[in-house]
């Protein structure tokens, strides 16, 4: 998984917290889990258990079962709430794991432990040797499986970006278009599109160089995004030297206002192109439709017309915006 960092939250040792009213048993339990080399906070009943979770966010919970005030199945039952309510099944990894210690003559406490989310149990009295394990495999489990979550997460964010310009992969754009196609029409909004094309790029290549051309990519992807400025708006790459840019609830007139934007923040790069017939630095030409999407209309007939605006802008002499 080259390019994929994932680095842990924190290096301090993971924290344990004891919830446990016995104080000689919390003693001993708080020096095994040192002598594991953990950190260790400590409560003497469930609600302070619960502040102090919430406080500390610790790697483990070790629980006593029966404890005055609040009890450890009704503690547990709080502290799963906090890891997000009604979870999956699935998900039951994603929470901080809890250990409860149960009593070895009540067998029902063991099945009410698992009930009300415990990770696995232990019980009185504690074999030390079986509560080290757990507690390691559960912290093991529970690191695991974040991480996990983390590289899953960034694969997602890269699965969506062109690789060269940083903007939105043509595979984010179908996904974000048909979207948004589907709410503008449930909201009866106008949804705009703007196709943008470099003019007389193929010359462009062939003068200064494919790796000119890439950083010439580069720096018009980062324009766009500048001249498009609402958080709900998609700058795209369509392919090569095409970029698409989504505008929800956004008028022709507004588009056109955003698409005239673009090609002055581009023509302003001042990206020498001594090829061009239309400039001698690098332009764009811009084709713009918009449509208030219905059940009778498709997202493809909203992009053929941005395509035919492009070509009519192309055909009109380039470095300019054309609206259809
Ligand atoms: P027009 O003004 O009609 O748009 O002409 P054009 O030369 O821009 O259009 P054409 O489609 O003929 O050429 C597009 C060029 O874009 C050809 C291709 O090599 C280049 N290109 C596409 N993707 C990349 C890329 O990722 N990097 C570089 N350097 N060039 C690319
Ligand atoms: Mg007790
Ligand atoms: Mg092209
Ligand atoms: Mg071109």
């Amino acid at each position: 998984m080259a390019g994929i960092n994932i680095t842990p939250s924190t290096n301090d040792p993971p924290l344990v917290l004891i919830i446990e009213d016995d104080r000689t048993t919390r003693l001993l339990l708080r020096r095994a889990m040192e002598k594991e080399g953990y950190r260790v906070a400590e409560a003497s009943d469930g609600e302070q258990g619960l502040a102090n979770y919430t406080r500390l966010k610790p790697d483990i919970v070790l629980i006593d079962a029966m404890m005055p005030v609040m009890d450890g199945f009704t503690c547990c039952r709080h502290l799963q709430a906090f890891g997000g309510g009604e979870l999956p099944e699935a998900t039951i990894f994603a929470r901080t794991p809890v250990l409860m210690i149960t009593s070895l003559d009540d067998p029902e406490s063991v099945d009410r432990a698992f009930e009300v989310g415990a990770s696995d149990f232990v019980t009185k009295p504690i074999h030390w040797a079986v509560l080290r394990q757990r507690v390691r495999r559960l912290i093991q489990q529970s690191q695991l499986y974040r991480q996990l979550e983390a590289a899953n997460r960034e694969l997602q964010r890269l699965a969506t970006l062109d690789a060269l310009t940083k903007v939105a992969n043509r595979r984010r754009f179908d996904e974000f278009f048909q979207r948004e196609w589907r709410r503008m029409m449930r909201e009866q909004a106008p949804l705009s599109l703007i196709l943008c094309d470099v003019d007389f790029f193929k010359a462009y290549n062939d003068t200064y160089g494919h790796q000119a051309g890439d950083d010439c990519l580069q720096l018009v992807a980062a324009a766009i995004c500048e001249a498009v400025k609402r958080p709900g708006d998609l700058v795209a790459r369509y392919g090569g030297e095409e970029f698409a840019v989504i505008l929800p609830r956004t008028d022709a007139i507004g588009a056109v206002v955003v698409a005239e934007e673009i090609r002055t923040k581009v023509a302003g790069l001042q990206i020498a192109h001594n090829s061009s017939t239309v400039k001698n630095f690098v332009t764009l030409s811009l084709g713009v439709a918009c449509t208030v999407p219905s059940p009778d209309s498709s997202c493809e007939q909203l992009l053929e017309q941005a395509d035919k605006a492009l070509y009519e802008a192309k055909a009109g002499g380039r470095d300019r915006v054309q609206l259809l």
